[in-house]
């Protein structure tokens, strides 16, 4: 689980895991979730309210706990509220700031014990490998097929897919339609795909040497910035009509983001988006980041984007001959 977000397990296409600690995602990490985000963000050491019991809290949603626990929470100069404000960027019940930095800790160095195991097997086959993370809806999908068929016009290419979301098929099923292979993770509960669900799904692809494998993400724009899954570059993709603000909102992916796609180009004459704002923003959160401008629909900056695809799969290439 993470405790950024309290989510649980994933599930690998065809098969039910127990992928963390035995649990099972039908366990309802809901509940938990809760615990993570809701009214545990208060400041640790005011136990009383813990004695009224949980379960309210848990139906009492933002409202409830607003009104009564407001006190808890550190205002800003403007009214504005900012929960987590301990060492470990959160607050849960009672918990103190060096715990919850053990706890985090620990997970996500056993995520890195993962991904490293992935970066390894993936660097073994001399595959490049990249992590598109976005919000729901920016283009993953749509990009990645039109990025796949570009790629294989010619015959060539080697593209294989690990496509991550919380329930269906249905990502899987349009990539493989372009007839490049495709493994769906199933997160369950869980808001992003980890080291351990790339590493099965990597059993299940049977990669070929020098490929490119794409891995798509689980929309969302916060916690898949914290997972490194082995790959060699996060993408992130934004869609000119999310609005300019998001890399200021959303900084940590944009941070762990080597490259961004500003999808849905042919959109913008049709949206108050300011092209350049957005772009500076970017900068502003991630100051060395590239930039491309592309749609998926007519195919613009499609070159760009696999030319830099290439080219970073060259690089390791050369890198890893020169070790
Ligand atoms: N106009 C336009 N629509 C796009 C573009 N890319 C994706 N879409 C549409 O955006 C919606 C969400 O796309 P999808 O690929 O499922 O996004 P994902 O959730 O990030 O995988 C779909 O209706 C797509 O057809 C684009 O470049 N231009
Ligand atoms: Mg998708």
């Amino acid at each position: 689980m993470c405790t950024v977000c309290g989510c649980g397990t994933g599930s690998v296409e065809g098969q039910s895991h127990d992928h963390h600690h035995g649990h099972g995602h039908e366990h309802g990490h809901g509940g938990h979730h809760h615990h993570g985000h809701d009214h545990h963000h208060h400041g640790a050491g005011h136990s009383q309210r813990h004695d009224e019991g949980d379960a309210h809290h848990h139906h009492g949603g933002g409202h409830a706990h607003d009104h009564n626990h407001a006190h808890h929470h550190h205002h800003g100069a403007h009214g504005d509220i900012h929960f987590g404000q301990g060492a470990a960027g959160v607050a849960v019940g009672n918990m103190s700031q060096e715990r919850l930095i053990e706890i985090e800790t620990g997970i996500l160095s056993e995520n890195d014990r993962y991904a490293a195991a992935n970066r390894a097997r993936l660097a073994g086959q001399g595959v490049f490998a990249v992590n598109l993370v976005s919000s729901p809806g920016s283009g993953k999908t749509t990009l990645l097929c039109a990025t796949i068929r570009a790629m294989t016009a010619d015959g060539g290419g080697d593209v294989p897919v690990i496509e991550g979301d919380q329930q269906t098929t249905n990502d899987a099923d349009r990539i493989r339609e372009t007839g490049a292979p495709a493994v769906q993770v199933n997160t369950g509960k869980g808001c992003h795909l980890d080291g351990h669900m790339v590493g099965h799904a990597l059993d299940h692809l049977h990669l070929h040497d020098g490929a490119t494998l794409f891995i798509e993400n689980v929309g969302n724009l916060v916690c898949p910035a914290a997972f490194d899954l082995g790959e060699d570059a996060k993408v992130a993709i934004l869609s000119v009509t999310e609005g300019e603000d998001k890399p200021l909102k959303y900084p940590d992916m944009f941070t762990a983001a080597r490259i961004a796609l500003l999808n849905k180009i042919d959109l913008a004459p049709h949206c108050d988006v300011d092209l350049d704002l957005y772009e500076a923003n970017l900068r502003r959160v991630n100051p060395t980041i590239e930039i491309i401008r592309v749609s998926a629909r007519t195919g613009e900056g499609l070159d760009q984007w696999i030319g830099w695809l290439r080219s970073e799969a060259a690089a390791k290439r050369l890198a890893q001959a020169a070790e």
